[in-house]
């Protein structure tokens, strides 16, 4: 994973940044290693990634940098160049406990947690593990739905795996930290830590999971992509969790209602339906299962977690503890829950078509699947906002192929697929008819930006000063 090529000028620059401020707290000549990790947009194959089904996300040129000096203590001590992130320190043990739910430094004991269990679970001795001072730069904006969390993650396990001269595959190291995130509480799937360990430069990615594989679709020439902030926050270390993890849980009993319904054996989530069941129209599916009114279903918290698979007492701390959402899943309604399927079977064909769209260069075609996405997203899967509905309609009246919700939903950005001339067209539009009413003042540059497919994470080590 050594690149550097990966790293641009501005990239290789706040590395020395950072060095400089690191070096007085840990010896003047220690060598240093630095992390780099991008964020994500995700074009298309949105809530499909934890029922094992395909994303097509494309890694783009914003990242977080984590420089980190060795230390003979079993103990990381963080710092942030942005002095909105406190401070803090933790000791590396088997068991690493988590800080209270939303503290940022989460994200980076789940990458030292990831990497100890993924490297014990292979037979490697982690009683010895090194320490680290490290300091934190991220430059993918939080909870915008572009990925900071995994950016963090990413470049925190790079960085932990390097202070400790371990060594992963990029594929292996985004298995592990996939599932490494869920620490923090949210059951995600594992888009967003392989497509920012796995990005290739104008490259979308075609990922699929169980096992992960990838596959680079090269990026038209012609086309640009427009990201644009909502500017409603869509926190999932906060009050998003519940709604995104209820997701998560809809998906898996969707699962078990349809091979309830079809006699399938063995099914877990709702890739394992589309794998048997190759002769159906995943769509056709939907129909006639609606049509035959599935008998109801009521599954209780415990049935639920075992469907998921994690704790009874745990699922109902991540579901309920959140007051944000009232979840009840012994009321569930299965028609309710075939919907949350209808979207992401149909999802999973738009995504396999738009990888046929785009290596064909047909943009228009791209365009529309997007907003066929947004449109499922909405109405079936309802995690789009009033908000993010006007935001994906000024994009396709200044001039967009396509526009939708990217990332999670429930606030966050959208992402807008237009020809390249036409983008700086399309910017002026979100500007007059989405910003400029909301106030606020004339958006920041990055609220709404062209975003270019960038190189995946990598790590390199910075000459002694
Ligand atoms: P996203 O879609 O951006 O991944 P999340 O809500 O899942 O949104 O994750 C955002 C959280 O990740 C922040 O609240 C913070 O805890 C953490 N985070 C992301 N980037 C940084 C950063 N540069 N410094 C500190 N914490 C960060
Ligand atoms: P964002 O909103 O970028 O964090 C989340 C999940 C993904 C995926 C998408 C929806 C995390 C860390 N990531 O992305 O795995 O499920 O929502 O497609 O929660």
């Amino acid at each position: 994973m050594n690149a550097s090529g990966a790293w641009d000028s501005a990239e290789l620059e706040r590395a020395g940044a950072l060095a400089l401020e690191l070096r007085p707290a840990s010896g003047a000549d220690a060598r240093l290693i630095a992390a780099r990790a991008p964020g994500r947009v995700n074009l298309i194959g949105e809530h499909t990634d934890y029922s094992g089904l395909p994303v097509l996300p494309v890694a783009i040129d914003r990242s977080t940098i984590i420089v980190a000096a060795r230390s003979s203590r079993p103990e990381i001590s963080l710092r942030n160049a942005d002095r909105a992130w406190p401070p803090r320190s933790f000791r590396i043990e088997r068991r690493i406990p988590p800080y209270p739910g939303g503290d940022w430094a989460n994200y980076v004991k789940a990458a030292v947690q990831g990497v100890i269990d993924h490297f014990s679970a292979r037979g490697i001795a982690m009683n010895r593990l090194l320490g680290a001072a490290m300091i934190v730069d991220g430059r993918v904006p939080p909870s915008a739905g572009l990925s900071s969390s995994a950016a963090l993650t990413v470049s925190a396990a790079l960085a932990f795996m390097a202070v400790n001269g371990l060594e992963l595959a990029p594929i292996e190291a985004a298995s592990m930290v996939a599932r490494s995130e869920w620490y923090v509480g949210t059951m995600a799937g594992g888009m967003d830590q392989a497509a920012s360990l796995l990005g290739r430069r104008d490259h979308a990615l075609l990922i699929e999971f169980d096992p992960l594989r990838v596959r680079p679709v090269a990026m038209p020439a012609d086309a640009a992509l427009v990201v644009a902030d909502s500017r409603e926050v869509a926190d999932k270390s906060g009050k998003v969790r519940g709604e995104y993890n209820r997701r998560v849980v809809e998906c898996a009993l969707a699962a078990r209602i349809i091979a309830g319904a079809l006699r399938l054996e063995r099914v877990r989530i709702l890739g394992d339906v589309v794998g048997r069941l190759e002769k159906w129209n995943a769509l056709e599916l939907v129909r006639v299962l609606e049509a035959s009114a599935p008998p109801r279903l009521d599954p209780d918290l415990a049935d639920a977690a075992r469907i998921v698979g994690i704790a009874r007492d745990r699922l109902a701390a991540e579901l309920l503890g959140t007051g944000a959402a009232r979840i009840v899943l012994d009321s569930v309604r299965p028609l309710e829950i075939l919907r949350r399927a209808r979207h992401v079977l149909g999802e999973t064909e738009r995504v396999y078509r738009a990888v046929v769209a785009l290596e064909a260069g047909r943009l228009d075609e791209m365009g529309a699947l997007m907003n066929a996405s947004h449109e499922s997203l909405a109405r079936d899967f309802e995690c789009s906002t009033e908000r993010l509905d006007r935001l994906v309609q000024c994009a396709r009246r200044g001039g967009a192929l396509g526009a939708r919700l990217t990332g999670a939903g429930f606030g966050g950005s959208i992402l807008a697929l237009c020809r390249a001339g036409d983008a700086p067209g399309v910017i002026e539009a979100l500007d007059r008819e989405y910003y400029a009413p909301l106030g606020g003042g004339a958006p920041i540059e990055w609220a709404r930006a062209i975003v270019r497919a960038g190189a995946g994470a990598s790590v390199i080590e910075l000459a002694a000063a």
